[in-house]
């Protein structure tokens, strides 16, 4: 591995933000691109730390800090993440689900859907199903987008869509989901129409379904 993607990886693991926040730009001043700095940097170390903590060697601080430094590093790839230029393709209101306060991927899919275009709400997590309806009235969304790591809040999707029908507004909005846990076969049984298991394909997904 290159050595500043291997300082980015330990400054991660070792949830040291600002070595992360001083290692990224020297990544892309060498020549790195965004997208390599992402997946063997960021997101490599992100799921050793997810490991470490199934190990029961990291504990929940240890990925606090991990998670810190992440972020960190997210901020400075934004740019160069997002930067097709394309204007408003359509508009997303994306949040993590009630009970659940991971946002670093939900974070990537909005930063990765506003690259590709899209006008992005973010209503950040633990967004109880009131919360999302109440968006859909204000801000007259095309997708609404959902996050969930956890497999104790994965039903709190289908308590949105629900709430969604509920409101009479299912059929005015497209429905999207996403997370480690998710799969197509839970999207499709809780009445979602689409999932993606990683940020570009949640952007793929989006567009498609916006012309269907
Ligand atoms: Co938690 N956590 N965590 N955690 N955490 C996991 C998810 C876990 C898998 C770790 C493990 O055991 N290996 C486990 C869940 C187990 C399960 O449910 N099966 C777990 C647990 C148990 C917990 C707590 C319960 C721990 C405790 O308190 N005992 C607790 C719950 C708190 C809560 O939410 N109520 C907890 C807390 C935390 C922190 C707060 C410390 C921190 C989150 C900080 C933050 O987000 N600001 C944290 C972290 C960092 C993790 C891991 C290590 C990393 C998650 C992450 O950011 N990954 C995670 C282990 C792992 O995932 N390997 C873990 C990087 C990110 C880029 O990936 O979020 O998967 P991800 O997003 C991807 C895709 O999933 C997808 O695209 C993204 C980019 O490719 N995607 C979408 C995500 N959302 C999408 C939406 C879409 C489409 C695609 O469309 C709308």
């Amino acid at each position: 591995m290159d050595k500043i993607l291997e300082s980015i990886y330990k400054g991660i693991l070792d949830g040291d933000q600002h070595l992360v926040a001083q290692q990224v730009p020297e990544a892309l001043n060498a020549g790195l691109s965004p997208d390599l700095i992402l997946k063997d940097g960021l997101i490599a170390a992100m799921s050793e730390v997810g490991r470490l903590f199934e190990n029961g060697e990291y504990y929940v601080p240890e990925m606090l800090i991990s998670a810190r430094a992440m972020q960190a590093g997210l901020k400075l790839l934004k740019p160069g993440l997002a930067d097709t230029g394309v204007k408003a393709v359509g508009r997303v209101v994306i949040g993590t689900v009630s009970g659940d306060l991971h946002d670093i991927g939900k974070n990537l899919v909005g930063m990765m859907l506003e690259g590709a275009g899209f006008e992005v709400i973010d209503l950040g997590t633990d967004v109880k199903p009131d919360a999302y309806v109440n968006a859909v009235r204000e801000h007259r969304p095309d997708i609404v987008a959902m996050s969930a790591l956890l497999t104790t809040t994965m039903p709190n999707m289908e308590a949105v869509i629900q709430a969604l029908a509920a409101a009479g507004l299912r059929k005015q909005v497209k429905v999207i989901i996403g997370g480690a846990p998710v799969t197509e076969e839970f999207a499709r049984k809780i009445g979602a129409d689409g999932s993606a298991y990683d940020a570009s394909l949640a952007v793929k997904v989006a567009r498609s379904l916006l012309v269907s």
